[in-house]
């Protein structure tokens, strides 16, 4: 598992009660909008500070999509405004739209 996404996992199980910790981790938990945002940003890899089909498809097999380059596809077409084939700074909020509309869990 990515450092990242074990990261975001104990941040959520802190929320949690300190009783029954156990029980947190195997609860899936949804990401929010802010956790998604993070995500992504940390998956532009080349640091061009837009997310590539590439760089997207390794976000969402990171979240466990079982078809992460069908899931970019799908989310370029959806968030890619200006149709330039990348996810910009200002079309961020779109794709961590999409991907909540998907439903993705921490699990
Ligand atoms: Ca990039
Ligand atoms: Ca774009």
């Amino acid at each position: 598992m990515p450092a990242q996404l074990h990261t975001i996992r104990q941040k959520n199980v802190a929320y949690g009660c300190s009783k029954g910790m156990d029980q947190y981790k195997t609860v899936p938990l949804p990401y929010t909008g802010e956790q998604l945002r993070g995500m992504f940003k940390r998956f532009d890899t080349n640091g061009d500070g837009q997310l590539s089909r590439q760089e997207l498809r390794n976000a969402f097999r990171s979240l466990g999509s079982a078809a992460p380059g069908w899931r970019a596809f799908r989310a370029l077409g959806h968030a890619d405004r200006n149709g330039d084939g990348q996810i910009s700074e200002a079309e961020l909020d779109n794709l961590v739209g999409y991907a909540l509309k998907h439903g993705y869990t921490v699990n």
